[in-house]
C-alpha cells in the first residue's frame, strides 16, 4: 500500500531538492512497512489522526522532518556513558561531535555557561538536577570534612550518615493543583521521598504567583532548594526576586522551564523573565515550545557543570545519540530569526485566544496569558473538565482537562482545560484562526450538556457538532500538517 504512495509521487514529481524530504520521508514508511507492517500503520494512523484534530495541547507540537530524520538511524546503536570527550567507551568520537556541538549550540540559544543535553525527559532532567545539586552541597561537602575524595573512599557507616543527610533535605516547589509538576514534589513522585517537601501555592484570590507569602515560607523553612516552574501557570515570572529570596535562605534556586522554553529561547521572554540568567540550575524538554524531538536537558552555572555532567552514572544510563542529534538539528533551527518570529506569534495567539474567549464570556483564569497557554474554567457551561475535554474531542479539537487551584473536582475531572498555542502556530495560524477555533469552543461547549451523575459523560447538540466538526476540517485543510508528506497520490 505504501509501496503505492511513494510510486505513485515519484511517477508525478521530478526528484529534486524542493521534494526531497518527501521521497525521503515515504521511503522510510515504505521500507518499514515491509519489516513491521504494524509499525508503519501505526504511524500513518498517527499522521491522519493530527491532521485530523487541532491539537491545542499546550505541552505538544510538530517538530521539523529534519528533526525526526536525525533520529532513525545507526546512531541509536552506539552506548556513550560519559560525556562528551570522557566516555567509558570506545570509537564515539561522532558522538563526541554531536554532543558537544549540541551543548555549544544550547549554550549559545541561552546564554548559558554550561549544558547537558543526555537526558531523554523532563523527569530525567529534574533527576540529575536534584541529585547533582545534592551531590555538590551535601556530598561534597561531608566528604571534604572527611577528608576523602569520593564516595568509594566511605566507611559503611560514613557513607549512611551522609545519605541520611541528603536525604533530610527540603524542598519547595510549586503544588501540582496549583500548577506545578509532579516532579517538583507530588506525593507519588519519587522526587517526594528524596527530600522533604514543601510545596508553596498560588495567591488564593488572584491566581498569581505570591512572592511576598512566598518569601515568608522560603524564610520561614528555609530549604536547600527552591524550585520554580510549571505546567499550569499563564503568566510572568520575575526571576530576579525569586534570586533574592533563594540568596536570603543561601537555597539553590532551580527553575524547570519545560514548558516556556522556547519563549525564552525565541526572546519574548527576556530580562527578569529568563531563568537562565537567574538560577544556578535549569531544566527543560525539548519537545513543547523548543520545538525539538522528545527529551530533555540541564543548563548550570560552573560550579554546577561537574556534577551535571555525571548524569551518568549519577542516574541516567547509556545516553540516546540518535536522539542527541536530532537535539542538535533542532537548536539549529532554534538560532534563527524565523523561530524568534514564531515564539512571539505563539504568544500574540494565546493572548488572540484568550480574548476572544473572554469577549464570548468564557472564564479565563487570571484574565489572559503571558505565555504560550490558558486555563479555561469550565464550571460556567456546567461541565467538568473532563466532560469539556470529551466533547472537543469529539469536535475535532485535542486539549487536555486541568485542574483549578483547590479545584473542588478533584485531579481526575477537574474544573478547566488547558488550551495552548505551540502546534497551531507551527502550522501558520495567527490571530484569526484563534478567534475563530475560541468561537468555535465556546458553541460547542455550549451545545454541550453534563450527564446527571457521570463527571465523565455529556450529550452535544448534533446540528452545532456537526457544524464545529466541518468548521475545525476546514481550517486543517488550509493548514496542513506536513504538507511535504503526501500520502494521497
Ligand atoms: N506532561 C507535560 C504537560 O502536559 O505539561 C508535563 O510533563
Amino acid at each position: 500500500m505504501h509501496t503505492d504512495y511513494l510510486k505513485a509521487f515519484i511517477a508525478k514529481h521530478s526528484i529534486n531538492e524542493e521534494n526531497l524530504a518527501t521521497v525521503a520521508y515515504l521511503a522510510n514508511l515504505d521500507y518499514l512497512s515491509r519489516k513491521s507492517p504494524e509499525v508503519a500503520k501505526a504511524i500513518i494512523q498517527e499522521i491522519h489522526d493530527q491532521r485530523s484534530h487541532l491539537k491545542l495541547i499546550a505541552s505538544e507540537n510538530y517538530s521539523s522532518l529534519a528533526v525526526q530524520m536525525a533520529m532513525s538511524n545507526l546512531l541509536t546503536d552506539k552506548y556513550a556513558e560519559g560525556y562528551a570527550f570522557h566516555r567509558f567507551y570506545a570509537g564515539c568520537d561522532n558522538i563526541d561531535y554531536i554532543e558537544s556541538l549540541a551543548n555549544e549550540e544550547l549554550k549559545k540559544i541561552f546564554g548559558a555557561e554550561h549544558a547537558y543535553v543526555q537526558p531523554s525527559s523532563g523527569a530525567d532532567a529534574n533527576m540529575v538536577a536534584f541529585w547533582s545539586i545534592l551531590f555538590k552541597r551535601i556530598q561534597s561537602k561531608e566528604l571534604e570534612k572527611l577528608g576523602k575524595k569520593t564516595p568509594q573512599e566511605l566507611t559503611f557507616e560514613e557513607h549512611e550518615k551522609i545519605r541520611q543527610l541528603m536525604v533530610n533535605q527540603k524542598m519547595m516547589g510549586l503544588s501540582l493543583t496549583h500548577g506545578g509538576h509532579l516532579t517538583h514534589g507530588m506525593l507519588m513522585n519519587a522526587s517526594s521521598k528524596m527530600f522533604q517537601i514543601i510545596p508553596y501555592e498560588l495567591n488564593k484570590e488572584t491566581h498569581l504567583f505570591d512572592y511576598k507569602i512566598l518569601k515568608e515560607q522560603v524564610q520561614r523553612e528555609k530549604p536547600l532548594v527552591l524550585l520554580v516552574g510549571y505546567s499550569a501557570y499563564s503568566r510572568l515570572i520575575d526571576f530576579s526576586i525569586l534570586r533574592e529570596i533563594a540568596d536570603s535562605v543561601d537555597a539553590t534556586l532551580m527553575v524547570d522551564m519545560a514548558h516556556f522554553a522556547g519563549l525564552v529561547a525565541g526572546k519574548v521572554m527576556t530580562g527578569v523573565y529568563d531563568p537562565v540568567a537567574y538560577a544556578d540550575i535549569v531544566t527543560s524538554t525539548t519537545h513543547k515550545t523548543l520545538r525539538g524531538p522528545r527529551g530533555g536537558i540541564v543548563l548550570c552555572k560552573k560550579e554546577y557543570a561537574e556534577f551535571v555532567d555525571k548524569g551518568c552514572p549519577l542516574v541516567l544510563g547509556g545516553p540516546q545519540p540518535h536522539c542527541m542529534a536530532a537535539k542538535l538539528v533542532a537548536f539549529q533551527e532554534v538560532n534563527t530569526k524565523a523561530f524568534r518570529d514564531y515564539a512571539a506569534q505563539i504568544v500574540k495567539n494565546a493572548q488572540a485566544f484568550a480574548s476572544s474567549l473572554m469577549a464570548k464570556g468564557g472564564h479565563v483564569l487570571t484574565g489572559g496569558t503571558d505565555n504560550h497557554l490558558l486555563l479555561l474554567d469550565t464550571r460556567s457551561f456546567n461541565l467538568t473538565g473532563r466532560q469539556a475535554e470529551i466533547a472537543l474531542r469529539q469536535a475535532g479539537m485535542t486539549l487536555n482537562r486541568n485542574t483549578i487551584p483547590n479545584d473542588p473536582n478533584g485531579a481526575w475531572y477537574t474544573s478547566a482545560i488547558r488550551i495552548g498555542t505551540p502546534a497551531m502556530t507551527t502550522l501558520g495560524m495567527k490571530e484569526d484562526e484563534m478567534q475563530l477555533i475560541s468561537s468555535l469552543m465556546i458553541d460547542l461547549l455550549k451545545a454541550t450538556t453534563a450527564e446527571k451523575n457521570n463527571l465523565a459523560k455529556v450529550t452535544i447538540d448534533d446540528k452545532v457538532l456537526v457544524r464545529v466538526q466541518n468548521e475545525v476540517k476546514h481550517l486543517l485543510k488550509q493548514f496542513p500538517l506536513y504538507p511535504e508528506i503526501a500520502l494521497r497520490s
